[in-house]
C-alpha cells in the first residue's frame, strides 16, 4: 500500500507527541532545601508536586549528587511523638496536589557530600511510578523564622 509508511511515521510521531504531553502533567513548585546548622549532614528538602493529569502519580524515587542517600520520608505521630519514617512513594492523586513540607512528607537528603550555605542550587530528580523525571535545583533557605531550632 501506498500510504502505509506515512501513516505509520505519523502514528508513532503521535505517540511521541502523547508520551511528552503525559510527562507535563506533573510539575513541582517552591523546591527548597532546609539550611541546617554547621556539621549536621542531614537535610530535608520541600516542595509542592502538582498533577493535573487524569491519572493518580506516584512519587517513587528521589535522586540527588549532594547527598550519599536520599529517600523519600514522611513524620508520623507515634503516641504523640513525632517520628521520620521512610515511605516506598508517595502520591499526588489525579487533579490535586501534594505539598512536601516540615512535619509531613520530605525527600531526605542523608549525609550531605558537602556543607550547604544559604543560596546554593541542589539539584535534585524526582522519578515517578510511570517512568517520568522532573530535574529540580531546589535553593538551600533558611528555616523560617517560626520554625523551632534544634536544642543543643
Ligand atoms: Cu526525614
Amino acid at each position: 500500500m501506498k500510504f502505509a509508511k506515512p501513516l505509520i511515521i505519523t502514528l508513532v510521531l503521535s505517540a511521541i507527541a502523547g508520551s511528552a504531553l503525559a510527562d507535563s502533567v506533573l510539575s513541582v513548585h517552591a523546591p527548597y532545601v532546609r539550611l541546617m546548622p554547621p556539621g549536621i549532614k542531614t537535610t530535608g528538602s520541600f516542595m509542592l508536586i502538582k498533577n493535573d493529569g487524569d491519572d493518580d502519580r506516584r512519587l517513587v524515587r528521589a535522586d540527588s549528587p549532594a547527598a550519599r542517600i536520599v529517600e523519600l520520608h514522611t513524620h508520623l505521630n507515634e503516641n504523640g511523638v513525632m517520628k521520620m519514617r521512610a515511605v516506598p512513594h508517595i502520591e499526588v492523586k489525579s487533579h490535586s496536589q501534594t505539598e512536601l513540607k516540615p512535619g509531613s512528607f520530605h525527600v531526605m537528603l542523608i549525609d550531605l557530600t558537602a556543607p550547604l550555605n544559604e543560596g546554593d542550587k541542589v539539584p535534585i530528580t524526582l522519578e515517578f511510578d510511570d517512568g517520568s523525571t522532573i530535574e529540580l535545583a531546589a535553593p538551600v533557605k533558611k528555616p523560617h523564622a517560626a520554625m523551632p531550632m534544634p536544642h543543643r
